[in-house]
């Protein structure tokens, strides 16, 4: 006898998400999407979302389709229709909720940067760890490699169509910070974010360089600066990345903007620029990576593209090339629109819930791994401790 509807339908996988901001949001889109998309050997359910203020969290749950809301994170952890925890919180609860999931035997999905410190990843790295002993899986959250051209440049990458890798010029810019009465959000209190640009905009672009590179960060050289010090302090949320101005100005205490240079392991020199002050540019994720075979080019602004130089070309018709990223034999586009009907940034987290969901049923690792997430941390406390102490700042003498 054929399988009855219900008799053949994918196992549930219950999710419980905690914060409902704008990641949460993005987070609940791909959710939502993937198993509509995408034929998941297990189907995700939006069980239950979290978040402290009780009118506000069942509103959000509402919005955005989850079953049930819950006010403390413990009672989200200890529900049985949850299996997955996903962590959309600032980063000064990632480790506390994301090892209380793993050690309650949840998977689990954490935001970028994976934690405020390196001592916090390692614990995450370790939780994750022993979970995996009795088979749980553990993720953060780089969702830009979730975009199919960044996607399809690794695997250009590894193909060896650019040879050995020698220039990497990678730069994450945004301008919502340029108001100096922007109010002072936790993005920009190191309690709360860990640090400023550095964490929320250079995690992405470092963990992409050494992603499309296939190689580590083995050394780095840095600037930071913070150029406004106070600002309005928050009277209450709002929408996206803002908040409500109040009376009074309060320190900002993380980097409006990090620079710094690194070397890759093979020896590949890279540049790094981070900041939310540039005023005009919205969400510019930009990345050139040059070899002795070609080079290749992404922006995130347009990022159903890629720009590649092929440098074994005859000289005269060489030069870089525009591939539209929307075929079905590019990455997750078999599942989506016809060629040229471009995607966006909320699909990347379908493509995030879609692979994590694929590696649970199979039962292999997912990338980025919480050790990835803490290789990323490493990278940014050694940016840090470079700019603590301007190691490699030499003075110009002053002009006669
Ligand atoms: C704000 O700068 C932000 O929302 C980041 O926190 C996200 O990680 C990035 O994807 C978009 O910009």
């Amino acid at each position: 006898m054929a399988p009855t509807r219900s008799e053949s339908a994918p196992e549930k996988l219950g999710i419980g998400m905690v914060g409902y901001a704008f990641m949460g949001a993005a987070h609940s889109q791909g959710w939502r999407t993937a198993g509509r998309v995408f034929p998941l050997p297990l189907r995700p359910v939006l069980a239950a979302l979290c978040g402290r203020d009780a009118p506000a969290v069942r509103a959000a749950a509402d919005r955005h389709g989850w079953a049930a809301a819950e006010t403390d994170w413990r009672d989200l952890v200890a529900r049985d229709d949850v299996q997955l925890v996903d962590v959309c919180t600032p980063g000064d609860s990632h480790a506390e909720i994301a090892i209380a999931a793993l050690e309650a035997g949840k998977h689990v999905l954490c935001e970028k940067p994976l934690a405020n410190t390196v001592a916090e990843a390692e614990a995450m790295v370790e939780a994750a760890r022993k979970a995996r002993e009795r088979g749980q899986l553990a993720m953060v959250g780089f969702n830009y490699r979730r975009v199919p051209a960044v996607a399809h440049a690794r695997r250009m990458i590894a193909q060896g169509r650019l040879g050995v890798l020698r220039h990497l010029r990678v730069t994450y810019l945004q301008d919502w910070l340029v108001d100096p009465e922007f109010p002072l959000t936790w993005r920009l209190q190191r309690e709360h974010a860990g640090s400023g640009a550095l964490g929320d905009l250079g995690a992405h672009i470092v963990d992409l360089a050494q992603y499309l590179a296939g190689e580590p960060l083995v050394g780095v050289s840095a600037f930071t600066e913070t150029f406004v010090r106070e600002r309005p302090l928050l009277a209450g949320v709002s929408g996206g990345l803002s908040g409500v101005r109040g009376a009074g100005r309060g320190p900002v205490t993380v980097d409006d903007a990090a620079l710094f240079t690194g070397r890759l392991a093979s020896g590949a020199l890279a540049s790094f620029e981070a900041t939310r002050m540039a005023s005009g540019r919205k969400n510019a994720l930009r990345i050139e990576l040059n070899g002795e075979r070609g080079s290749l080019a992404f922006d995130l602004e347009r990022l159903n593209e890629l720009s590649f130089h092929d440098h074994t070309e005859p000289a005269a018709s060489a030069g870089f090339r525009r591939i539209l990223v929307t075929e079905p034999d590019h990455p997750y586009l078999e599942a989506w629109w016809p060629p040229g009907h471009a995607l966006g940034y909320e699909h990347t987290f379908v493509h995030q819930a879609r692979d994590l969901v694929a590696a649970i049923a199979a039962g292999t690792d997912p990338e980025p791994s919480f050790a990835d997430g803490l290789q990323v941390q490493r990278v940014l406390a050694a940016v840090e401790e470079s700019a603590a102490k301007n190691a490699v700042y030499t003075p110009v003498p002053a002009p006669s």
